[in-house]
């Protein structure tokens, strides 16, 4: 079937990119104190909106329920796997062992069919975190779970009463993820837009919630409460691309953690949820006893809700005002500035909670990365020119800036088809040829040669180290770091460099009092700045020349020819998700107007680059963070589109410590090397 073939097709991406032998991996040394647990990674089921799965479940692997400071030994086996694949601990610091950070060609090889790799690390920090494969396309086809750390002395407990509330949030398709990286690479992939911002280059199909939803499976999640009890609810953003913004009807929220970490509670009516993140929040059950909706919507407004069930309401299931038909399907374009919603803009603003510590006062390194697709951001001039310096405020060598494109002609290499290739500062990333880990094999060696395009940066244990992540485009950026957590010391829109690329700390206006501490941070788009400019757009982030909705009545069926729609078609034969009435729009078959449909790239020839954004509306965030962990730490978008096609990079902390102090080096052996 088609999704066969799709897992065939990223399996010759994955080689292209050198994952070739696959070698068994040998099992760690016994460790009696290690705590056992074990995941099963295996097809599920190739015809349906989930490829792939932990331990045969449907929707998300089993809950790992882990204690803080507890070290636990996780074995996960692939069953059947052709690709490989391996688990990464999304929100775990995994201190002085990255060895288990689990990001393919980066820590690890990946585990072969048949084969088994056994992780092991220390639980920390606490809260609502999540593991998933870092096998490129992977989670977005269903390898993902929820992993809590649970800490005895909760810093956060005297807001609920209740935690057994999970909500965890997924898009899903009837493409595999390698299907929508091919549609956009030949440049036929449709795009979601609102008021001119580039909202989702992944088609929607349907949002799960715990694997739920009217569209995919035909009945909605249900929350049980008690009036007057007050409930931790954990969200996890488990999306592969679309942001998702939660409500629940008639009752307000408190948000009391962002990625695990506590933050001051901030009162809501909603929040905003991009892939990758976590939030907690308490609802407190003080409504009367009825059901509610929980909408949980995408920014262009397509609803897929869940439900509150009041103890002593009627069953939902058979509820005539809570069935398929009676909820609203779509809101249509979310206005991003509604009082009450924390989006990604009043997301600056939240406080650190209690317990999170404060930020060293000063940095000792800064580095500036720009967020753009390098087949159609144009590189500014002040880019350009400051690259060339010697000591440049990017982390590359002067030589390395070199090959970088020059103002104006952005395209992706020669490697990467179509306009559709995202970057870090104009490097479009491609995994290094060997794994570039500290082992005691290399006897502590640094990164591979010939590893240029692998973008990585080299910091010294102990930094303390400022990104400025500067938003080049129309489509926001979840950016993840892993093996740390990091302060968020400003975010916003306008201009926080000097003419030579470094920070001006003056303009970025840091908050180093009490600023929030996350592993997640979704930097905003650029501002366009009048109607004017937006209807000048003439291009997009993701691919070339774009037309809105309303310009190409019509045209918008193209999408059924596609490549993508091919996973579209088999899905509604065996599924059926046609038939069912008032429920979502789903755009593939009933684009509703705020899609907009190819052509797209152009890449050879007809290509046009997007006219530069002027430097005073560039979306930016400044995140400081202590480089104390060594090892090799992958830095990306979570958007598994862009991070498979190249926006992603690398820091790796060196080694302070005598190389016959073996604690943090991979056990010999154990790395599966490529
Ligand atoms: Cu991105």
């Amino acid at each position: 079937m088609a999704a066969g073939v799709a897992r065939v097709v990223l399996f010759a991406i994955c080689a292209s990119l050198s994952y070739t032998a696959a070698v068994t991996c040998p099992d760690l040394p016994a460790d009696t104190t290690a705590a056992k647990l074990s995941l099963i990674a295996a097809t599920y089921n190739t015809t349906s909106t989930q490829q792939l799965a932990f331990n045969g479940t449907q929707g998300w692997g089993p809950t790992l329920r882990l204690t803080l400071g507890q070290l636990y030994q996780i074995d996960v086996t692939n069953a059947d796997i052709q690709e490989g694949t391996t688990v990464h601990w999304h929100g775990q610091r995994l201190l002085n062992a990255s060895w288990a950070d689990g990001a393919a060609g980066l820590t690890q090889g990946a585990i072969p069919p048949g084969g088994t790799f056994t992780y092991r690390f220390l639980a920390e920090p606490a809260g609502t975190h999540w593991y998933h494969s870092h096998m490129m396309g992977q989670f977005g086809d269903g390898l993902r779970g929820a992993l809590v750390v649970t800490d005895p002395a909760d810093p956060l407990k005297e807001f609920y009463d209740e935690d057994q509330h999970l909500m965890l949030l997924a898009d899903v398709f009837n493409s595999s993820l390698a299907q929508q990286l091919a549609s956009h690479q030949a440049g036929s992939a449709p795009m979601a837009m609102c008021a001119g911002m580039d909202i989702s280059d992944a088609p929607f199909y349907a949002i799960e919630i715990n694997g739920q939803s009217f569209t995919s499976t035909g009945r909605a999640a249900v929350f049980i409460v008690k009036q007057g009890k007050q409930y931790r609810y954990r969200t996890v953003g488990g999306m592969s691309s679309w942001a998702l913004r939660v409500s629940v009807e008639g009752h307000n929220i408190t948000l009391i953690a962002l990625d695990g970490h506590p933050i001051a509670p901030a009162a809501a009516t909603a929040f905003e949820v991009n892939s990758g993140e976590r939030a907690d929040f308490v609802l407190t059950a003080d409504q009367p006893v009825a059901n509610y909706w929980i909408n949980v919507a995408t920014m262009t407004g397509h609803n897929s809700p869940a439900i509150l069930h009041y103890e002593g309401a009627p069953d939902p299931a058979t509820d005539p005002a809570f069935s398929e038909s009676s909820f609203t399907s779509s809101f249509g374009c979310l206005d991003t500035n509604q009082p009450g919603v924390v989006g990604l803009k009043q997301a600056a603003a939240l406080k650190a909670g209690p317990n999170v510590p404060s930020p060293p006062q000063e940095s000792s390194r800064q580095i500036t990365l720009y967020l753009a697709n390098a087949g159609s951001n144009p590189v500014p001039a002040s880019f350009a020119e400051s690259a060339t310096l010697a000591s440049n405020a990017y982390g590359f060598s002067a030589s390395s800036a070199a090959t970088l494109p020059t103002a104006g002609s952005a395209l992706c290499p020669e490697a990467r088809q179509g306009a559709y290739c995202w970057s870090i500062n104009w490097k479009v990333f491609q995994m290094p040829p060997q794994l570039p880990i500290y082992s005691a094999a290399n006897n502590g060696s640094a990164i591979g040669t010939a590893a240029d395009n692998a973008y990585t940066i080299t910091l010294k244990q102990g930094e303390v180290v400022d990104l400025a992540l500067i938003n080049t485009g129309y489509m926001v950026h979840p950016m993840h770091l892993h093996g740390a957590s990091f302060w968020v010391l400003a975010a916003g829109v306008g201009n926080i460099l000097a003419p030579d690329g470094t920070i001006n700390t003056t303009a970025a206006g840091y908050n180093l009092v009490d600023p929030a501490f996350r592993d997640m941070i979704s930097v905003q788009t650029a501002r366009i700045a009048s109607d004017a400019a937006m209807v000048s757009r003439n291009g997009h982030d993701g691919m070339g020349t774009m037309l809105e909705a309303s310009d190409v009545a019509g045209l918008n069926t193209s999408g059924s020819s596609q490549p993508m729609d091919s996973g579209s078609a088999s899905a509604s034969a065996g599924g059926g998700h046609g038939g069912h009435g008032g429920g979502n729009p789903t755009p593939m078959q009933s684009p509703p107007n705020n899609f907009v449909a190819g052509p797209s790239n152009g890449g050879h020839g007809g290509h046009t680059p997007m006219v530069p954004i002027s430097p005073d509306d560039l979306g930016y965030a400044v995140i400081r963070f202590r480089a104390d962990n060594p090892g090799v730490w992958a830095f990306h978008c979570h958007i598994d589109l862009h991070a498979m096609s190249g926006m992603m990079m690398l820091f790796t902390v060196a080694p302070t410590v005598s190389t016959t102090n073996t604690g943090w080096y991979a056990p010999a052996g154990l790395q599966c090397t490529m």
